[in-house]
């Protein structure tokens, strides 16, 4: 096909962005809207292995990543104070995995995305998708396009807008994600990834997910079940979890006014795509964060749609193509996710096997083994 194709695209998320990089890096004009005022990541850190930094490498957006994420020499789990697993990561022969800023993320896949000319609107709230190949927006616009994309997140419009059959699950746990200045918490095994579990002779359980993201800066993801009001309180009531994790004190009593809860979740959809129009990310596939994939899933599976669409003659085959060769790998990694997620397995150590690393040592469609760098 000569003449060039368009693409609208919902949502400047990971998604988004990997979805409009990687079609403007095959010879497409892309436009995407973002409802927020201003281009930035919420949240506070994340987690990408193996299989998402050869996206990134793809992206071209890898270099910026690598310069300014951490990563750790270890992964360990400790369950009252007792070690119950141990990895090695990022060393020869060992797994990668970096931890940042979601900031810093989103400001290496902007940045792309500026240096290939991708046109992105803000205050541009898409409310529709039509499956002929139109995207509508809050002022009652519509533009056209070969292919439509949403990747509005979680509380998707594209997606709720083309009725595709959804399942919806929640879990018991939620977390409350917040950033703070590392402190006293550096060196020997303060630089190591550590899953923090407290079983409390109460019944109570509590968990820091403790992870270093820069040389300053400490992510932390606190779980704690929906019913303790106490210890899922916002803003955070450090006693609770000072008295259970001693050692975190510095950082505990840091914390200020920041952070949110927020209850793990999963939405399955019984298609990704309907006519003209793909959903990709989170609007497609939200899991729980147990294995730390969303962001990994979205952006392999918005790296595998621009591929699928190069070796399509229609947008409609390169859809059915993108579906059948990515949706496997997701449906998996959710479910597993889930599993994790009502389970609380995790309080036992991460079991590293390869059912639940396929994702992370999977190779992307249009990635290459060998870093480009
Ligand atoms: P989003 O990041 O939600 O982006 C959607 C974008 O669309 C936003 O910019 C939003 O403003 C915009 N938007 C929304 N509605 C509209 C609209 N109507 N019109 C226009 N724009 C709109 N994943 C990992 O890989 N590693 C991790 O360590 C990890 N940790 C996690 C921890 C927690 C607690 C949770 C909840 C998730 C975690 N994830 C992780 C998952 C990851 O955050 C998501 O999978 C990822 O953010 C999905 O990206 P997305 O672009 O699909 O959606
Ligand atoms: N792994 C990661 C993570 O961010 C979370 C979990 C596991 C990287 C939560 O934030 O089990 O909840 C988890």
């Amino acid at each position: 096909m000569s003449e060039t194709r368009h693409a609208e695209i919902a949502g400047a998320g990971f998604a988004g962005l990997a979805s409009a990089i990687a079609l403007k890096q095959r010879g497409w004009s892309v436009r995407v809207h973002e409802s927020s005022p201003e281009l930035r990541a919420f949240g506070a850190g994340i987690y990408i292995w193996d299989n998402g930094l050869h996206v990134l490498d793809s992206l071209d957006a890898y270099q910026q990543v690598l310069n300014g994420a951490f990563a750790a020499p270890a992964y360990e789990t400790r369950t009252n104070g007792v070690r119950l697993s141990y990895q090695r990561i990022n060393q020869p022969g060992y797994r990668r995995l970096l931890t940042m800023t979601r900031q810093h993320l989103y400001e290496a896949m902007l940045d792309s995305a500026r240096r290939h000319g991708i046109e992105i609107v803000t205050r541009s709230e898409v409310v529709a998708a039509d499956p002929e190949g139109r995207l509508k927006v809050a002022d009652g616009r519509w533009f056209e396009a070969d292919l439509v994309i949403g990747a509005d997140g979680v509380k998707s419009k594209v997606r709720d807008s083309l009725d595709i059959p959804l399942e919806r699950q929640r879990y018991h746990d939620g977390l409350t994600r917040v950033l703070a200045p590392r402190g006293p918490l550096k060196g020997g095994d303060w630089d190591n990834v550590i899953d923090f579990w407290h079983k409390g002779e109460d019944g109570r359980t509590l968990r820091i997910l403790y992870t270093p993201c820069s040389e300053d800066t400490l992510y932390m993801a606190m779980m704690a079940g929906l019913d303790d009001h106490e210890a899922a309180a916002i803003p955070v009531n450090p006693a609770p979890w000072v008295e259970a994790f001693p050692g975190l004190r510095p950082a505990l009593e840091s914390l200020g006014d920041r952070g949110r809860y927020d209850l793990y979740e999963k939405t399955v959809l019984k298609e990704w795509a309907i006519g003209k129009v793909a959903v990709v990310g989170d609007s497609a596939h939200a899991m729980p964060p147990t294995l730390a994939q969303g962001a990994g899933c979205a952006m392999m599976n918005a790296l595998g749609l621009a591929v699928a669409m190069e070796e399509s003659d229609t947008v409609e085959e390169g859809l059915a193509l993108w579906q059948q060769r990515e949706r496997p790998l997701t449906d998996h990694t959710q479910g597993r996710a889930a599993e994790l997620a009502a389970s609380r397995e995790l309080a036992h150590g991460m079991s590293w096997s390869d059912t639940d690393m396929r994702a992370a040592g999977h190779l992307p469609t249009g990635t290459s083994a060998a870093f480009s760098a």
